[in-house]
C-alpha cells in the first residue's frame, strides 16, 4: 500500500485512511491507493462492512489543483476518479465514508461513490469547483442531484457554496450525523449496516422541477461573463434528461471545455496566488511575531472607521480618536449604520452588532494609546499631518507598539522619520470600503523590523484580509499603478471618448466598475489632494491629464456631493451629465486635441496594458515580490475579474511581444523588464521562477 493509504482492520471492519496532508487531495497515488485498500478488503473474507476516512483535519478536499495544469499542458494524462467510484459502489460489502473537516470536490464525489456517509457535526460538503473555473469532474452532477434533490445540487454545483454537515443530512448527502469519535461511531455504523440491501444511487434518475432558466439567469448576474456555472448547470440538466452513464459522458465533455478554456487558468492562478503572496521572505513558523490585542485608530473618516470595524470584527478593542466632536460622532454614526445594514441584512444579531459597539471607545485624547499593541492612522492624505501625528504617537505609544499608516500615496520612510523608532513602523493600506474589501497592501519602510511586517502579515489573516507585502514609493503597488489606468481612461475621454463609454468597455470586459465610476466612488477629490500634494515633481512637457481636477474645481467630488463623472440621483444611480461634457470640451480644446473617434480595443489596450507596463517597473525595482503578487493586489483591490487572472497574468497570457507592440504603438516608455521578456519570448511568470 502506498504511504499516502493506510488500510487496517477494527474487528469485522476493514478501515481506509488517506493520510495526505495538509488537505488529502487526490494527488497521483490516493485514488489507486484507496482501490487496492477497497480490494484487499473486498478480499478479506473476515471483513463485513468497510470504511473510508481522512487522516488529520480534514477528509478528501478535492482533486490536487496542481495537477490540473500538467493535464492541460500534456505533462500528465491526468486520471479519471469514475473506476474508483464504481468499484465503492459495486462493492459487495457496505462502503462508509466518515467526513470531517471539508469534504469537497472530488472529496465529495468519492463520498458519494460509497453506500452510506456519516459526518461530525463540523463538518462541510460542497462542490467549489466553479471557483476554479471547473465544474465537477467525477460524476458529481450527476450524483449530487439523486442524493439531495436537483435544485439544491444544481445551486451548490453552480455557486460552489458549501454546506454544513447538518444541512447535507436533512439533504439526505450525510446519512448520520456523528456525536463522539468519528472512527469509532463510523466502525459501530458499518457493523449495523452489514445485513441490510445496499443503496445504488446512480439508479435513481432525476426529474427537471423547472428551474434551470432561473439559476442560468442568477449565475450570470453573480458571476458575470464566468463560463463554469452555466457548464455545471447545463451538466446538473444532463443529470435529469440522461441516464448515469450518459450524464457522466456529458459532465465529462462539459469539464474538458472549463479545463482547456481560459478562465479555470486564471481562476487556478487567483487560488495558489492568494496562498503564495503569504509568503514572505525571512518570516515563517520561526519568527517570533508580536501580539495584537488591543488597537487604536486616529481619525473616525470613512477609513478609519471601516479600519476600526475591521479590528472589532476580530474581537480586538480600539481606541478611535478624533479631534472634533461633530467628527467623531459622524463617524460613529456611520458605523452604526453599517452595522445595523449587516443586522437588517441577517449577516449578524442586533446582539452582536451591540458586542461590536462596546468594543469601540470614541474618544478626543489619547487616553489609552499608551497601551495598544498597533495605532493605525487614518487622517488626510497631506505630510504634515501625517509626520506630526507620528511624533505624538512615537512619544505615547509603549514600547514593542506597531506604529501603522493607513497612507494610500506617501512616504513610509518620511513618515517615520519622525518618529525615534522606525523598525515599529509600516504601512497598512486598506481599500475602500474597509470594512469590505479583502486587500491589505502592507508597506515595508527601510527600517521596518522583520517581526513588525510577519506580525502585520498574520494580523491580515486574523482581520480576515489578504496581506501583500509592497516596497516604499509613491502609490505603492496598486494605487501606482492605478494612477496610469486613470491617467489612460482621462486621456481617452480627452481625445474623444465619453466618460460612460471607457467605463462600459472595461465594466463588460469584467471589471467590477469603470474606472471614471470608479473614481466618483472612492471620491475624485482625493487624487486632486495628492496631487496638489505632488505638484513639485511633475515634469514641464509631459502631458497630464485635467478632466478630475477640473470636476474638483467646480465642487464634483463624485457621488459624496451628487456630481463628478456622472449626476446622481438620490438612490446614487448615475446618470451622463451634459455639464460634464461640457467640461470635457473644454478641456480638450484648451489642449488642442482633435477629438476623434475611439473604438473599443484602444480603451481596453489602454487602460489595461498601462497596468502591465508599470508593473514590469514595480517588479523590476523589487516594490513587489512576484508577478502573483501585483495580481492579487488587483483581484482583491481594484475589481479586476479573477477570471482574467490579474493584469500580469493577463499580459502574460496576450504574449509580451504583443503587449510591448501596443505600449510603442501608444507612444509609452516601455519597461525594460518588458522589453527584455518580450524579446526572449518568456513572460512574466517564468522570469518569477527563474528569479526565485
Ligand atoms: C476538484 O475536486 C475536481 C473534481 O471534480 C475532480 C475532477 C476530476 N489541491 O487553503 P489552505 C493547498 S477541484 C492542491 O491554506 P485552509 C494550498 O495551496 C478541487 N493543493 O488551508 C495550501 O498550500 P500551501 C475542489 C491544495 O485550511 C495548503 O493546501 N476543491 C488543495 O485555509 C493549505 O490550504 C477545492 O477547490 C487542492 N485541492 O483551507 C478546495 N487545497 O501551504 C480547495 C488546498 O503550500 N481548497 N491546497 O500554501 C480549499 O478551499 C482550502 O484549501 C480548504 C482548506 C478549505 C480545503
Amino acid at each position: 500500500m502506498s504511504e499516502l493509504i493506510q488500510i487496517s482492520k477494527n474487528g469485522d471492519i476493514g478501515i481506509i485512511t488517506v493520510n495526505n496532508p495538509p488537505v488529502n487531495a487526490l494527488s497521483p497515488g490516493v485514488p489507486d491507493g484507496i482501490a487496492a485498500g477497497l480490494a484487499v478488503h473486498i478480499a478479506d473474507p473476515d471483513v463485513k462492512a468497510i470504511v473510508l476516512i481522512g487522516g488529520g483535519r480534514t477528509f478528501i478536499a478535492g482533486a490536487d489543483i496542481k495537477e490540473f495544469g500538467k493535464v492541460v499542458s500534456g505533462q500528465s494524462k491526468g486520471h479519471s476518479l469514475l473506476p474508483l467510484m464504481l468499484a465503492m459502489e459495486d462493492s459487495p460489502k457496505p462502503v462508509i465514508v466518515a467526513l470531517h473537516g471539508t469534504a469537497l470536490g472530488g472529496g465529495l464525489e468519492v463520498a458519494m461513490g460509497g453506500h452510506y456517509r456519516v459526518a461530525v457535526p463540523s463538518a462541510q460538503v460542497g462542490q467549489p469547483e466553479i471557483k476554479i473555473g471547473l465544474i465537477p469532474g467525477a460524476a458529481g452532477t450527476q450524483r449530487l442531484p439523486r442524493l439531495a434533490g436537483v435544485e439544491l445540487a444544481a445551486q451548490m454545483c453552480a455557486f460552489g457554496e458549501s454546506i454544513t454537515a447538518a444541512k447535507a443530512h436533512e439533504a439526505g448527502i450525510v446519512d448520520a450525523i456523528i456525536d463522539g469519535d468519528l472512527l469509532a461511531c463510523a466502525v459501530a455504523f458499518a457493523r449495523a449496516q452489514t445485513a441490510r440491501p445496499k443503496p445504488r444511487e446512480r439508479e435513481i434518475q432525476s426529474f427537471d422541477p423547472g428551474i434551470f432558466e432561473k439559476l442560468r439567469a442568477q449565475a450570470r448576474k453573480s458571476h458575470r461573463n464566468q463560463t463554469a456555472p452555466l457548464a455545471a448547470i447545463d451538466a446538473v440538466e444532463a443529470a435529469t434528461v440522461l441516464p448515469f452513464a450518459e450524464g457522466c459522458l456529458r459532465e465529462r465533455e462539459l469539464f474538458n471545455e472549463c479545463l482547456y478554456g481560459p478562465q479555470s487558468k486564471a481562476l487556478i492562478h487567483s487560488f495558489f496566488g492568494e496562498r503564495e503572496v503569504a509568503k514572505v521572505p525571512g518570516t515563517g513558523k520561526n519568527l517570533p511575531v508580536r501580539e495584537i490585542k488591543r488597537a487604536a485608530v486616529v481619525g473616525a473618516g470613512t477609513m478609519g472607521g471601516g479600519i476600526t470595524m475591521n479590528f472589532v470584527n476580530a474581537g480586538i478593542p480600539v481606541r478611535l480618536r478624533e479631534t472634533t466632536q461633530e467628527a467623531l460622532d459622524r463617524g460613529m454614526a456611520i458605523i452604526r449604520k453599517n452595522y445595523a445594514n449587516s443586522v437588517a441584512k441577517g449577516r449578524f444579531s442586533q446582539e452582536v452588532m451591540e458586542q461590536r459597539l462596546a468594543l469601540i471607545t470614541p474618544q478626543l485624547t489619547w487616553d489609552g494609546f499608551d497601551e495598544a499593541d498597533i495605532i493605525t492612522e487614518a487622517v488626510f492624505e497631506g505630510m504634515a499631518l501625517k509626520k506630526d501625528i507620528f511624533a505624538e504617537i512615537d512619544r505615547i505609544a509603549k514600547p514593542g507598539c506597531i506604529l501603522a499608516s493607513n497612507t494610500s500615496t506617501l512616504s513610509i520612510d518620511e513618515i517615520a522619520s519622525a518618529t525615534g523608532r522606525p523598525q515599529d513602523v509600516i504601512g497598512t493600506h486598506y481599500f475602500s470600503p474597509a470594512n469590505v474589501m479583502r486587500l491589505l497592501e502592507i508597506v515595508r519602510g527601510a527600517a521596518t523590523g522583520i517581526d513588525v511586517i510577519a506580525t502585520c502579515m498574520a494580523l491580515a489573516k486574523t482581520l480576515k484580509k489578504v496581506g501583500v507585502l509592497v516596497g516604499n514609493c509613491r502609490g505603492f503597488v496598486g494605487n501606482r499603478m492605478i494612477h496610469c489606468y486613470g491617467r489612460e481612461a482621462q486621456f481617452l475621454v480627452e481625445e474623444g471618448a465619453a466618460p460612460e463609454q471607457v467605463d462600459a468597455a472595461l465594466y463588460e470586459w469584467g471589471m467590477a466598475m469603470g474606472p471614471l465610476a470608479m473614481g466618483d466612488l472612492a471620491g475624485l477629490d482625493v487624487g486632486w489632494r495628492i496631487r496638489k500634494e505632488f505638484k513639485h515633481l511633475e515634469v514641464p512637457g509631459v502631458r497630464i491629464p485635467h478632466i478630475s481636477d477640473e470636476l474638483c474645481e467646480r465642487g464634483r467630488y463624485g457621488q459624496k456631493t451628487g456630481a463628478g463623472y456622472y449626476k446622481y440621483d438620490e438612490n446614487r444611480k448615475p446618470s451622463p451629465d451634459p455639464a460634464v461634457m461640457e467640461i470635457i470640451l473644454e478641456v480638450a480644446a484648451r489642449a488642442g486635441l482633435d477629438r476623434r473617434e475611439i473604438f473599443k480595443q484602444e480603451i481596453l489596450d489602454r487602460t489595461l496594458l498601462s497596468l502591465a507596463n508599470e508593473g514590469a517597473n514595480i517588479l523590476e525595482e523589487g516594490i513587489a515580490l512576484r508577478p502573483v503578487d501585483i495580481d492579487i493586489i488587483y483581484l482583491t483591490g481594484y475589481g479586476f475579474p479573477a477570471y482574467r487572472g490579474g493584469p500580469m497574468f493577463y499580459a502574460d497570457s496576450l504574449g509580451l511581444n504583443t503587449v510591448l507592440k501596443r505600449v510603442e504603438e501608444f507612444g509609452w516608455e516601455p519597461a525594460p523588464l518588458l522589453i527584455k521578456l518580450a524579446g526572449e519570448g518568456r513572460t512574466f511568470a517564468q522570469w518569477a521562477n527563474e528569479v526565485k
